[in-house]
This record gives structure tokens, C-alpha cells and sequence, in this order.
């Protein structure tokens, strides 16, 4: 239990509950520890684990969600949402921000919001299924053994060894059917076919995965972070993905340090890992004249976002991605909840899905088949069906938010115009507050309601 007593923020000390495994988990802690190694965090926070019992105990009363993380602030309030999470400390801690001023450097706070949003939301599907594909019975190479013991360490976190990897391996089997999972989706298979992950897309899902590594790869070479020399919400976003699933798993783990050797340390830096004198707030040293240490940033860029609220080409690259790949699915969204909202199986100011991973319970007919809350999609060529999500529209509304104020002075929209002018479908963006105003949520804990 880590205790700052003297610093700046004295009632600030937070308490997260995560699990090591959980994609946004780990975006939330790089986040954490960022805030906290920059002297930016109070009193610093504290990571518990997330076991059943407190998830059943703990976290579903107070926010009416067991998803992790979920943060509570040193005053006893709870957050529970990755984004929820950083919002609600970057409002409090500003002495070293996470998004560069609005209206100071509106193409680069845009670009890392559209970088959070594709990394939570779109990556999440070729994230979650590497796990989940090479834990498969007949799959070779095999990383289920370790995923059922990372697994069984929340599950039977406490016990001896091998009763936690019997614990994975029981959840696996009994909640998550994985031996007849091609056969009888259940749990996480399920969820996948919900996402629009089957044995027809699978591959293009993992094609999309691996061009935005190659692209990751170039930036990378050239920058410490998305910005320049300090990291954003976009490279937060970014570890959801490819700290706990790409990174950790076994399986893509292997890959992703031997063919992606500079994302790979781009996950240590940003996970605040001691990567040679290559991670944040940490200085390079030099001798001088006399012999004497001089300091110097060891980060890209003189370790600052760069001037200018310049968007390098290689990260136009990895926006272009979302504007190709997510955006068509996300007008879609808006589409189809609007029509939804509008419809006699909702009532207005009612309640509606809020997962991420899966179709939520109460919605099973509505989200999956042919439902209401499902639609038509492509990745890579291929078409297919998903369900439709809410939750991406409570997340266009933050990009709303954003564009308002990018877009309030002239200068302002005439340079974020031409930024997005640039990708396929960009300047559509320009319409989202309209496009939003027959679907508006708004969050409740972890639930979500129509605005009506
Ligand atoms: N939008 C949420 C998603 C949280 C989420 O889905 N967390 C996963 C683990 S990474 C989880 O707890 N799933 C279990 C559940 O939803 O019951 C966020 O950004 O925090």
C-alpha cells in the first residue's frame, strides 16, 4: 500500500480494483502509474484484485457492474469505466494532462480520442479472440494452460498452484464451454459471434490486428509515443489490446516481441516498465567536461508532445484505419439505436445494453440473429453481422464533446476540417453532433439509458 502524505492532493488517494489479465484494466493502470511516477497522482492509488467475492460484494452494489476496473477516489465515490476512470482523475490531477488542449491542439486531441475509441472498441474483437482462439482444444500452438492459470489467479486467487490452474481450467469448461465452443458457442465464444468474430471473419479480424502492428511499427520507429515524447489517452487506449492480451498471452506474447520487437518495447514503456533509460520521466545520462552526469530526456521528440499540434503522417495512418475499418460500423450505430429508441421495445429514458464484450443478458433476442440491435458489417471484404453497441455511442458523444470545442474558434475548424478532409469518409465527422441527436445516452455507473 503505497502512502504520499505531503503531496499536493491529499484526499486523492484511489483504490482500483483490476485484474492483471483484463484488457481495460491494464489501460487504466499504465494510466495510473503515468500520473503517479510524474508526480501528478496525490497520494498515489492502490491495485486490488478484483476476486468474485468483491466483484460480488463490492463493486456490482455500488455501481451496478462487475466489469473491471473500477476505481474508487480517496472521498468513498465510485467510478467504474476505463474512460469514466481517466476522465474523472484528469479532472481533479492537471499538472501533467493525458489530452493536449482543445482548443490549443485540436488534430491532436482528436486524433487520441479516435485512437482510444478504435483501440477500446474495434481492436477489442481481434484482441479478445487471440486469446480465446489459441486456448481452442485443437488448436496449435496452445497458450491454455497459461490463460487458465492467469484465470484461476482471480478466480482462486489465495489458493496453491495447481488449485488455481484447476480453477482456470474449471471456468473454462463450465462457463466458457471451450472443449464444444465451435460446436456450442457459450461464454466468451459466444460473445465472440456476437462481435462478429466466427470462423468466416476470424482471419480478417487478425489481418486488421496485424496491419495496425505494422503501422504501430513505423510510428514507433520514430516516436516514443502517438504524440511525440510523452504518452496520450491514445497510447492508454492502446495497451488495452496489446498489453494484456497481445503482450501477456502466450501465444500472440511470442509474436509480438519476435516480430513486433518496437511496439513490443512501446507496451514495457508505457506500462511503466524500466525500458534503458526509454520510459517516461526517466532521464539519459551524459558525462560532461569535467566528468560530471548531465541529464537529458530520454524519450523521442526532447520527451513533449510535439509542437505545433502537429499529426505525423504515421499517425494519420492509424486514424485512416478507424475511418475505413470502424466508421461505417459506427454510423450504422447511430442509426440503429436511434431506430431502436424510436420503436415500441423501448421506452423512452429506458434502459439499454452497456457490454462490451458480449450481448448484454436482459437484450439476447434484440443483440444477436437478426435482431433489432444487430447489423450488417465488413472487415476485410467479408460481410457479416454483429451486434450493435450503445456503449460506442456514449463514446462518440466524448468525440462530440471534443469537436465542439476543437471546431469554436475559426482557426480551429478550418484546421481540424482539413485534417479530417484528409481520411476516407473524415469530414463526415463534422456531422456527428446531428447524427447524434436521435440516440443520446447518457451513463449511469455502468448503465446506460436513453436520454427521453
Ligand atoms: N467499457 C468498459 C468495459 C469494461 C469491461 O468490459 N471489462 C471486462 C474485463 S476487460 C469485464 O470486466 N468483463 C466482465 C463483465 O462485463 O462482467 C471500460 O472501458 O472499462
Amino acid at each position: 500500500m503505497r502512502n504520499r502524505p505531503g503531496q499536493s492532493f491529499r484526499n486523492a488517494r484511489v483504490t482500483r480494483a483490476s485484474w492483471e489479465l483484463s484488457y481495460f484494466s491494464g489501460k487504466v493502470r499504465a494510466y495510473l502509474r503515468y500520473k503517479e511516477r510524474m508526480g501528478d497522482l496525490g497520494d498515489g492509488f492502490e491495485d486490488i484484485l478484483a476476486t468474485p467475492e468483491l466483484v460480488a460484494g463490492l463493486l456490482t452494489p455500488a455501481t451496478g457492474s462487475p466489469a473491471v476496473p473500477q476505481l474508487q477516489s480517496g472521498d468513498g465515490r465510485w467510478v467504474q469505466d476505463s474512460s469514466d476512470i481517466i476522465d474523472f482523475i484528469e479532472a481533479q490531477h492537471d499538472k501533467v494532462p493525458v489530452t493536449p488542449s482543445v482548443a490549443g491542439a485540436p488534430r491532436q486531441a482528436l486524433a487520441s480520442y479516435l485512437v482510444e475509441l478504435l483501440a477500446d472498441e474495434w481492436m477489442v474483437v481481434p484482441g479478445f479472440w487471440e486469446r480465446w482462439h489459441y486456448s481452442l482444444p485443437d488448436i496449435r500452438p496452445s497458450h491454455v494452460s497459461y490463460n487458465a492459470m492467469q484465470w484461476g489467479s482471480v478466480f482462486a486467487a489465495g489458493a496453491p498452484g495447481q488449485a488455481r490452474l484447476a480453477a482456470g481450467a474449471g471456468v473454462f469448461e463450465n462457463l466458457f464451454g471451450l472443449s464444444e465452443a465451435r460446436t456450442n458457442p457459450r461464454g466468451v465464444y459466444a460473445g465472440l459471434i456476437h462481435l462478429g468474430c466466427s470462423e468466416a471473419t476470424e482471419q480478417a479480424w487478425w489481418a486488421s490486428m496485424e496491419n495496425i502492428l505494422a503501422l504501430l511499427d513505423t510510428h514507433f520507429a520514430a516516436h516514443d509515443f502517438l504524440l511525440g515524447g510523452l504518452p496520450s489517452l491514445g497510447d492508454f487506449g492502446l495497451l488495452g489490446p496489446l498489453y494484456a492480451h497481445l503482450y501477456r498471452d502466450a501465444t500472440s506474447g511470442f509474436m509480438l516481441r519476435t516480430d513486433h520487437p518496437i511496439v513490443s518495447e512501446w507496451v514495457e514503456r508505457t506500462n511503466g516498465h524500466n525500458v534503458s533509460a526509454r520510459t517516461y520521466g526517466q532521464k539519459l545520462y551524459s558525462l560532461g567536461e569535467g566528468g560530471e552526469l548531465v541529464g537529458r530526456p530520454a524519450t523521442s521528440d526532447g520527451g513533449e508532445w510535439l509542437p505545433d499540434d502537429r499529426v505525423p503522417p504515421s499517425l494519420d495512418a492509424i486514424v485512416a484505419v478507424f475511418f475505413e475499418e470502424m466508421w461505417p460500423v459506427l454510423k450504422s450505430t447511430l442509426d440503429k439505436t436511434a431506430a431502436y429508441i424510436a420503436s415500441d421495445a423501448h421506452t423512452p429514458g429506458g434502459e439499454l445494453p452497456g457490454k462490451t464484450f458480449s450481448a448484454d443478458l436482459p437484450w439476447l433476442a434484440d443483440q444477436t440473429g437478426n435482431g433489432a440491435l444487430t447489423h450488417d458489417f465488413e472487415i476485410g471484404g467479408i460481410p457479416a453481422r454483429r451486434m450493435v453497441v450503445p456503449y460506442h455511442v456514449w463514446m462518440l458523444q466524448r468525440v462530440a464533446e471534443v469537436l465542439a470545442e476543437a471546431t469554436a474558434s475559426e482557426a480551429g475548424a478550418a484546421s481540424t476540417a482539413k485534417w479530417l478532409g484528409q481520411f476516407p469518409n473524415g469530414g463526415e465527422l463534422l456531422e456527428l453532433e446531428d447524427r447524434l441527436v436521435d440516440c443520446r445516452v447518457r451513463k449511469e455507473g455502468a448503465r446506460l439509458f436513453s436520454v427521453g
